[in-house]
This record gives structure tokens, C-alpha cells and sequence, in this order.
């Protein structure tokens, strides 16, 4: 375990865990959700008001910010915490996720990747020695290890050769990361939807050696059925005493079967992404302000939400600005949404804290189910 980095479990309510992430940076209440922070900015919000939703911890990307305005800026300026205005934990994804989603041209080697800019066109090549460099120019607090997602679905033999790769990868990033106390390195798991993989993934990781340990290779395309499927077993070859962090997910329902799996980690762009497009979270469940039944609506979004554009503004109002194409839109939606999420975090770790995370979910659902929004 790196110095100044631990994990203090508090209390366990079936596979659910609450504990504390410490990091000099800051402590992480964990189960945690991460707001995506991609380009050095979490869309139309300041990083104080993103800390007001209750968020510990941000996530940033190495392909965004080595392509634009790249790692070695952004450590002549002081690191990305300072760049930002973010003083408290990053994790910072490796790149290759976003590679394989968002570049052009790209090739696939033992060595790394290499691709082309979706900004500008320009030629690159992450290998795992390169992202573990990028990483730390940009000051990351959690560093993953450079993997390959192995695209769903997979053959057998597709996804044993692309984790074996991944696990080859790992031993680089490790080797690459070297000794940097108070910076945290995290493995991360592939093998597709296959039990054995996972388990031969999950050994090579711990044979390794990581701060925390990632589910890799979920949530692109499987399904929540089949996510929970692989959840149900997945979680549960990884060390009790360190972070487990499911990569990329998910919506409110998949979050928290994540973490009645195990899960005390999760990142996804969908709370900040969806503000931006109208779609709001709400305890009664999903609604859209474009809609014009909420264009006479005095109420708030959600009786029961505390954000300011709860607090302060109507559905009528919200749905004005939406129309209007008003920025204030994104703004008051996107709070209200990490808002949401950071709620939902808080509500679980209580309920574990108490034993009483069977009635919370339930209530959870009920609420969901009731609709009436
Ligand atoms: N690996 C990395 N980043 C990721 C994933 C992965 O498997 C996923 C899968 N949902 C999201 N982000 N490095
Ligand atoms: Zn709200």
C-alpha cells in the first residue's frame, strides 16, 4: 500500500461495504460516485459548487488532456489540481477506453496503442510506460493501469487473448509507476462475461500487487441483467481490504446493484451529460424538462432535493431556460443531478452504516415504481 494512501472499511450489510478512502489530498466516504471531469472541467459547473453535491473525488482523462492542451502544460503549470481549481483527489483514467471509443485510425500492438487525434488528426501512441508518465505530469491521485476494454461481445478466445494482453500491461503499468508515495496505482480486471477469465484476471492483478482493484470490460453493451450477472461473482475475487471500482457506470438502478454487489468506486458522465440534454433524475424516477406538460408547473423537480435549482426555480422556469437554449440550463440541471447521485451515495452509506440496506433499496424502488413525476 502506497504511504499516505489507505482503506479503512466501517461496516458491511450483506456484500454492501461502507469506509473511508485516505488520501493527502482528502478522504473519499466510500461507496463514492465520481463526477467525470474529462477535459479539466466538469461541464458547466465551478469545481466549488461540484464539492457543494457532495462529491470527495473527481475523474479526469489522459486522452483528453494529452491531446488538448496536453500533460507536460499542465505540469509546467503546476499539475491538474491547481489547473482546474480542484484541490481535493483525481483519478485519472489510462486512455485506452477512450482510444478505442473516440479516435480515429487506431492500431493495436503488444507494445500499446497507437491512433489518431480526434481534435486535430494528429498521429499519437499511449503505451502503458507512456500513460503511467501522462498520469503523473498530470498530478493524479489514482492512477490506473493502462488496459485494453475488450469490446462485448467477445469470443472466448477474443477476450482470453485481450485480458491476458491487459494483465501483461498491468505488470508494465506497475513497473512504469514505480514507488510514489501518497499516489495510489489501481489494477483493473477484464475477462469479458467469462467466470474463469475473471478469476485467472483477478489472481494475476493481486500476484502484482495494486492500491485497488477495478472491474473492468462492463457496461458496454451487456446489459444490466448480464452486468449483475458477473457482478454477482466478480467483486468477490478481489482483496476485501482494498477499493473496488466499477468503471463507467451507470445509472441510479445500476449503481445500486453495483454496490449491494460489493462495488465502493463508481465514475459515469451520465448524471453531468444528461443536465446538459434535459433529462433530469428524480427519487420518483427520470423526467425529461423538455416535455411540455412542465411549461405551467410551479414545482420544483424533485419536493425532496436540496440543490439550488430546487430550492430556487420551478419545472416552469427550468423548462423556459431549456427551450431558450439559456446556459442557466445546464447549469441548474447538471447540479441537480450530481446532486441526485451524491444523495443516493450518502443515503446508501447510511443504510449500511445501519444495517438496513435491504429496506433502504426497497424503499428505493418503491419510489421508483410508484412514478407519478
Ligand atoms: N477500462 C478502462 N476505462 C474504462 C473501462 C475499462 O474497462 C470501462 C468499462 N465500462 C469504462 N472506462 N481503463
Ligand atoms: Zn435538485
Amino acid at each position: 500500500m502506497a504511504t499516505g494512501f489507505g482503506f479503512e472499511l466501517k461496516a458491511t450489510d450483506g456484500k454492501a461495504r461502507t469506509g473511508v478512502i485516505s488520501t493527502p489530498r482528502g478522504d473519499i466516504r466510500t461507496p463514492a460516485f465520481m463526477p467525470v471531469g474529462t477535459a479539466a472541467t466538469v461541464k458547466a459547473m465551478l469545481p466549488e459548487s461540484v464539492r457543494e453535491t457532495g462529491a470527495d473525488i473527481l475523474l479526469g482523462n489522459t486522452y483528453h488532456l494529452m491531446l488538448r492542451p496536453t500533460a507536460e502544460r499542465i505540469d509546467r503549470l503546476g499539475g491538474l489540481h491547481k489547473f482546474m481549481n480542484w484541490e481535493r483527489p483525481i483519478l485519472t483514467d489510462s486512455g485506452g477506453f477512450q482510444v478505442m471509443s473516440l479516435a480515429g485510425l487506431r492500431k493495436l500492438t503488444e507494445k500499446g496503442v497507437t491512433f489518431k487525434s480526434h481534435v486535430d488528426g494528429s498521429k499519437h501512441e499511449i503505451t502503458p510506460e507512456r500513460s503511467m508518465e501522462i498520469q503523473r505530469l498530470l498530478g493524479s491521485d489514482i492512477v490506473m493501469c493502462f488496459d485494453e476494454c475488450t469490446p462485448f461481445p467477445a469470443t472466448e478466445e477474443q477476450a482470453l487473448e485481450s485480458m491476458r494482453l491487459s494483465m501483461r500491461w498491468a505488470q508494465r503499468s506497475r513497473d512504469a509507476f514505480g514507488d510514489r508515495p501518497g499516489h495510489a496505482l489501481f489494477g483493473i480486471q477484464q475477462g469479458s462475461t467469462f467466470r474463469d477469465q475473471r478469476e485467472e484476471s483477478a489472481e494475476a492483478l493481486q500476484k502484482i500487487g495494486f492500491d485497488g482493484y477495478a472491474v473492468g470490460g462492463l457496461a458496454v453493451g451487456e446489459g444490466q441483467e448480464m452486468m449483475f450477472d458477473v457482478l454477482d461473482y466478480a467483486p468477490d475475487m478481489l482483496p476485501v481490504d482494498k477499493p473496488r471500482y466499477l468503471m463507467g457506470v451507470g445509472k441510479p438502478d445500476d449503481i445500486v446493484g453495483a454496490v449491494k454487489r460489493g462495488i465502493d468506486m463508481m465514475d459515469c458522465v451520465l448524471p453531468s451529460r444528461s443536465g446538459r440534454t434535459g433529462q433530469v433524475f428524480t427519487r420518483r424516477g427520470v423526467l425529461n424538462i423538455k416535455n411540455a406538460r412542465h411549461q405551467d408547473d410551479p414545482r420544483p423537480l424533485d419536493e425532496d432535493c436540496t440543490c439550488p435549482a430546487c430550492r430556487n426555480y420551478s419545472r416552469a422556469y427550468l423548462h423556459h431556460t431549456f427551450r431558450a437554449k439559456e446556459i442557466i440550463q445546464s447549469m441548474l440541471l447538471t447540479w441537480h443531478n450530481l446532486h441526485y447521485y451524491q444523495d443516493l451515495m450518502q443515503g446508501m452509506c447510511d443504510a449500511i452504516a445501519a444495517g438496513t440496506f435491504a429496506e433502504w433499496e426497497a424503499d428505493f424502488h418503491a419510489k421508483r415504481a410508484e412514478g407519478d413525476i
